[in-house]
Formats: C-alpha cells, sequence, structure tokens
C-alpha cells in the first residue's frame, strides 16, 4: 500500500476520498479564524504523501545555459532572505459539488471548504532564481515545477507559472518551508512547497524536488489535461485541452459559511458569515448578502485585514447581523462578492458549467427553516 506511510489527519475534516488523501474543514471551522489552524487546512494530494528527509533534502534549481545549477540543502534556502506573506489557497474544484447538481462533472466532489489561508515563509522564487543566473529577458517562458510525489509510473506531480510572475518580487512567489510559524506539515508539502500569491492551488506545488527555466508550459497532465475551463457546451468527446489557456489567476469567489444549508434557526436574529476572495492580488471591496433570494440586498460587514493594494492575496472574512421578522417561515440566504476591478460572480451555475467542475464562483445560496 503506497499510502500506508501518510500522516495522521484531523477527526474533524470532512474527507472526499482518503487515497489519495483529500478533506476540507466543516465551514463553521472554515471561518471560526482569519488564519486557518494548520490541522484543518483544507488538503488535495493526487499521490501518497512522500516521505522525505530534512537532512538529505536537496532542491534542484536548473541554470540558464552558461549560468549555474543549485542543489540546495534547507540550511542553504534558510540563507536566503526570510520573505513572510499571508495567502489565501483555493483549488480550482472549490464548491465542484455545485455544477453536478446541474449535471454530472468528474473531480472530487468539494463543498465550500477547497480554500484555506494561512501566513508562509521561506524564500523568494525570485531570489533563488537569480541565484542561479536567470534573467527575465528570457522571453515567453515558464518556471516549471516538479514534486517528489509520484505514481507507480514515476510521473511526479508538476505545474507551472510564467517566469515574469515568478521573477516580480511584488508577485511574492515563495519557496515556503513554514506555514503558519510551523515546518510545514507533511500534507502541505514538507520540507518545501511552491507559494504562489493569487493563482489557483494546482500551481503551488508541495514536496518541491526540481525547479527550471523552459520556453514552454509544464508537459505535466494537471498543467496541460486538467485545471482548464470550458463552454458548457463541451464534452469528453469533444473537448481539446490544447484550445484552453491553463488557469493561473482565479476569478473572484464568496460562500456563505454560516447558517448550514437546511438549517432551522429562530426567529429574532440571524447572523450570516462567511468568506470572499479573488485572484490575482485583486481586494474585495464589498460583500452583497439577500435574505430573500437576491431581491433585496445588504452590505456585509467586511473583517478589518489589511489589503494592499495589488497585493491583496488573502480572503476576507464578513458576517451579516440581521432582523427575521415573526411569521417568517424560510430564509434564501445568498452571498456575492465585487473585487476591485468590479468583476462579480455569475448569479447562477448552469452558464458557468463545465465537465471538469472548475472555476465553480455562482452566488452562492444556502435555505433556512425559520421557528418562532
Ligand atoms: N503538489 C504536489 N506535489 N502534489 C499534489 O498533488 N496538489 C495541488 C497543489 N500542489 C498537489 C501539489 C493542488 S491541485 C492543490 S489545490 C494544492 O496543492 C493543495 O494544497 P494543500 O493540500 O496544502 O491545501
Ligand atoms: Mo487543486
Amino acid at each position: 500500500d503506497p499510502y500506508a506511510h501518510d500522516p495522521m489527519r484531523h477527526p474533524a475534516l470532512k474527507v472526499n476520498s482518503q487515497r489519495p488523501f483529500n478533506a476540507e474543514p466543516p465551514p463553521e471551522l472554515l471561518t471560526e479564524n482569519y488564519i486557518t489552524p494548520n490541522p484543518i487546512f483544507f488538503t488535495r494530494n493526487h499521490l501518497p504523501v512522500p516521505n522525505l528527509d530534512p537532512d538529505t533534502y536537496r532542491l534542484h534549481i536548473v541554470g540558464p545555459p552558461g549560468g549555474q545549477s543549485l542543489s540546495l540543502s534547507l540550511c542553504d534556502l534558510y540563507m536566503f532572505p526570510k520573505h513572510e506573506v499571508t495567502v489565501t489557497l483555493q483549488c480550482a474544484g472549490n464548491r465542484r459539488s455545485e455544477m453536478t447538481q446541474v449535471k454530472e462533472v468528474r473531480g472530487l466532489e468539494w463543498r465550500t471548504g477547497a480554500i484555506s489561508t494561512a501566513r508562509w515563509a521561506g524564500a523568494r522564487l525570485c531570489d533563488v532564481l537569480a541565484q542561479a543566473g536567470h534573467q527575465l529577458s528570457e522571453k515567453e517562458a515558464h518556471v516549471c515545477f516538479e514534486g517528489l510525489d509520484s505514481d507507480p509510473t514515476g510521473t511526479a506531480y508538476g505545474a507551472s507559472i510564467p517566469l515574469a510572475r515568478a521573477m516580480d518580487p511584488e508577485a511574492e512567489v515563495l519557496l515556503a518551508y513554514e506555514m503558519n510559524g510551523q515546518p510545514l506539515p507533511r500534507d502541505h508539502g514538507f520540507p518545501v512547497r511552491v507559494v504562489v500569491p493569487g493563482v489557483v492551488g494546482a500551481r503551488h506545488v508541495k514536496w518541491l524536488g526540481r525547479v527550471s527555466v523552459e520556453p514552454e508550459e509544464s508537459y505535466s497532465h494537471w498543467q496541460r489535461r486538467d485545471y482548464k475551463g470550458f463552454s458548457p457546451s463541451v464534452d469528453w468527446d469533444t473537448v481539446d485541452f490544447d484550445s484552453a489557456p491553463s488557469i493561473q489567476e482565479l476569478p473572484i469567489q464568496s460562500a456563505i459559511t454560516e447558517p448550514r444549508d437546511g438549517e432551522t434557526i429562530e426567529s429574532g436574529e440571524v447572523i450570516v458569515k462567511g468568506y470572499a476572495w479573488s485572484g490575482g492580488g485583486r481586494a474585495v471591496i464589498r460583500v452583497d448578502v439577500s435574505l430573500d433570494g437576491g431581491l433585496t440586498w445588504h452590505a456585509a460587514d467586511l473583517d478589518a485585514e489589511k489589503q494592499p493594494p495589488r497585493k491583496a492575496w488573502a480572503w476576507r472574512l464578513w458576517q451579516l447581523q440581521a432582523s427575521v421578522p415573526a411569521g417568517q417561515k424560510e430564509l434564501n440566504i445568498v452571498c456575492k462578492a465585487v473585487d476591485d476591478s468590479y468583476n462579480v460572480q455569475p448569479d447562477t451555475v448552469a452558464p458557468i458549467w463545465n465537465l471538469r467542475g472548475v472555476l465553480s464562483n455562482a452566488w452562492h445560496r444556502v435555505h433556512v427553516h425559520v421557528t418562532s
């Protein structure tokens, strides 16, 4: 059993698949803290978790022609300036289960919890690439990452990002060795993972083994044959994966975490809670909440966390306190967020349905019963 040496997991996690391990925190735990505690941070593994020895671990950085390849130990990596940044990581498949309700899709049935936030620390990728002699001048280039997890044929998890993002110090791409002040937990990439602020989870390669600069995107399955969006009319017989760009920055997203769908609440007052986040460093400027299915709207209170302009890498938690008139039998609670480019979420799922169930960001709806 290649999964026999997987780590222990927190019992509160909702498991979507045991082997490989995929799990999300229950919604009310997810928004209890701005920073997600490591043990309940959602986990998305495609393969068994590798068991890596930090003393013999080496990160291979392929140098440019005429440059210098590097083989970095953990101690070598600690010698680079340590950079810290709070980043929300979201899987492209977050909220896929809502797409399944429209029509069958292929993928794990994530609810609203394939998203979490941590304070990451490590070396900046741009500093490490510069040390190897890489420069931004390489046109149309991509930085390819390979994990040390692999399938029975020896194929490793891989992904890539554009070199321009990797080399931009303001993009804050990290080779992270700490998560919330602790060494990375094994499920989250121990000892080193990539963190690409504002970009889909799939590019944040865990158990990082190799970094190279290439003229083309990574040839990995997950870069080329997965994590792409298509029209609702495209099916598995007609899909042409080469016709769509790989997902990098994610669209505006929000979801309600409390109350739960189907819950019974008391009349008088309701507190609605949730999260909102947008890709590419775009800040969330507003979250609208409706209690009547979208006829009328209230602006939710956003948390007071700082959102640096163009570098709003982390989510905003929000809440709305509203009165529920006596006699009201039910509430159709809806939320939708707006980012600082005034991007909005689509109102329904069907027009954004796609065969892989990615990019599911329609208005989130929760139905509750009211007792008096
Ligand atoms: N890196 C490796 N090496 N193997 C993987 O399976 N999964 C990716 C990414 N990096 C993956 C990986 C995907 S799809 C996501 S969403 C994130 O890791 C999840 O990171 P997490 O498990 O720390 O939440
Ligand atoms: Mo993912």
